[in-house]
C-alpha cells in the first residue's frame, strides 16, 4: 500500500466488497455541490488523495463531476484506481429504464463503466413527480425487475458492483430472496445522530458493506459543533469533522463526506494512522435524541392520497 500511503488513505484505506473489489474508505459526496464540482472533484483526487467520488443523476452535476475527473485523469491518474459511484433515480425504476439511465451517466461523467451503481432510494416515482407528491405520482415499484437489470449491467461489465440506499430490513430480506448478484453496498444515513443500527446489523450479516452517508449530519443538522464531539476532537488534537468521520470508519463503514472548499476536502481525509480511544467511541456512540435528517417525507410522502401517508411508512414502520 505504498502509493496508497503517499496520497494520504493509509494501510487500511478500503474494505473489501462481497465481488471482492475494493472500495475506497473516504469518498467525496457531491449532493448540493453546485457549480464547484469540477473543481472539487479535481482537488479532491489530485490533490487531497481521494480515490473515491459519490455522485447520482439526481444532483444534476454528473457533467461536472465527469470534468473533474477528466481533469484528475489528465494529471495522470489513473482509471482503475479510481472508484466511481452512482446512483439510479426513482423515475428510472422500471426495467426498461435502467439501461438508458445508466447509458446517461455513463455519458455524462465520460466513463466506459462505473464501479458501484446504486438503486437511490426505493420508490418509484412518476415523471415530474412534485415534491410532495401529488396524488398518483408514486407508482409501482417492481424491484425485482429492476434487479434483474442491475444484475445486467454487471454482466455486460458496465458495472463492476450493484447495491441499494436507503433500504429497510425488510426490502433487503425480500431483495436477498431473488438476486443472483447480491448487494455489495447499501448506503444509508449515519452519524451519531442517527447510528441506524438495525439496518446497519441486517447488512452485515448477509455480507453487504454499508457506506455511511451524511456523515457530518448533513448541513441540516450539522454534527461539527456538537459539544461531545468538540471535546473528542480537542482532546485528539483533530477537528470535529475527522473525529465524525474516523467514528464512521471504525464502525466499519466507509464515508462519503461532502465539501466544496479546499480546505476541509482536505481535512476529511486525515483520517488516517490514528484512533478514537474506546471511551470516546462508545461516548459517541451514545449521543441522545437520535433522528433522521434525510426523512424522505418530501419526496414520497401524500398525507392525503399516500400510497405512503407518513415517513413511519415510507421506513416500512422500522424506525
Ligand atoms: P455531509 O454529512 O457530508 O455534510 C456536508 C455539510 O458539512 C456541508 O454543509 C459541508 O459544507 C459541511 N462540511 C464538510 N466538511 C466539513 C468539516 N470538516 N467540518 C464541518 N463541516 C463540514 O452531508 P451530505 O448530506 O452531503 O452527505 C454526503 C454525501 O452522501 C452527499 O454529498 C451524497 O454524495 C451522499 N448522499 C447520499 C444519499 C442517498 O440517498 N444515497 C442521501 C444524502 C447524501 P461545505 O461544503 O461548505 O464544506
Ligand atoms: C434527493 C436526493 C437525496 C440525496 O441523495
Ligand atoms: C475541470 C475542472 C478543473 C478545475 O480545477
Amino acid at each position: 500500500m505504498a502509493s496508497a500511503q503517499a496520497v494520504g488513505q493509509g494501510e487500511r484505506g478500503h474494505f473489501v466488497l462481497k465481488s471482492g473489489h475494493t472500495i475506497p474508505a473516504v469518498g467525496l459526496g457531491t449532493w448540493r455541490a453546485g457549480s464547484d464540482t469540477a473543481h472539487s472533484v479535481r482537488t479532491a483526487i489530485a490533490e487531497a488523495g481521494y480515490r473515491h467520488v459519490d455522485t447520482a443523476a439526481q444532483y444534476g452535476v454528473e457533467k461536472e463531476v465527469g470534468r473533474g475527473l477528466k481533469a484528475a485523469m489528465e494529471g495522470g491518474i489513473n482509471r482503475k484506481d479510481l472508484f466511481v459511484t452512482s446512483k439510479l433515480w426513482c423515475t428510472e425504476l422500471a426495467p426498461d429504464r435502467v439501461r438508458p439511465a445508466l447509458e446517461k451517466t455513463l455519458k455524462d461523467l465520460q466513463l466506459d463503466y462505473l464501479d458501484l451503481y446504486l438503486i437511490h432510494w426505493p420508490f418509484r416515482l412518476k415523471d415530474g413527480a412534485h415534491m410532495p407528491p401529488e396524488a398518483g405520482e408514486v407508482l409501482e415499484f417492481d424491484m425485482e425487475g429492476v434487479w434483474r437489470e442491475m444484475e445486467g449491467l454487471v454482466k455486460d461489465g458496465l458495472v463492476k458492483d450493484i447495491g441499494v440506499c436507503n433500504y429497510t430490513v425488510a426490502k433487503l430480506n425480500r431483495l436477498m430472496r431473488s438476486a443472483n448478484v447480491p448487494p455489495a453496498v447499501c448506503q444509508m444515513e449515519m452519524h451519531p445522530g442517527w447510528k441506524n443500527d438495525r439496518i446497519f446489523e441486517a447488512c452485515k450479516k448477509h455480507g453487504i458493506h454499508v457506506t455511511a452517508y451524511s456523515p457530518l449530519g448533513s448541513s441540516e443538522k450539522n454534527l461539527a459543533h456538537d459539544p461531545l464531539v468538540e471535546k473528542v476532537a480537542n482532546k485528539l488534537d483533530k477537528t470535529p469533522g475527522q473525529v465524525l468521520l474516523r467514528w464512521a470508519l471504525q464502525r466499519g463503514t466507509s464515508v462519503i463526506p461532502k465539501s466544496t472548499r479546499d480546505e476541509r476536502i482536505k481535512e476529511n481525509i486525515q483520517v488516517f494512522g490514528w484512533e478514537i480511544p474506546e471511551e470516546d467511541f462508545r461516548a459517541l456512540c451514545g449521543i441522545k435524541d437520535e433522528k433522521r435528517v434525510l426523512t424522505g417525507e418530501e419526496l414520497f410522502v401524500n398525507k392525503t392520497h399516500g400510497p405512503y401517508k407518513s415517513a413511519t411508512e415510507v421506513w416500512d414502520h422500522e424506525d
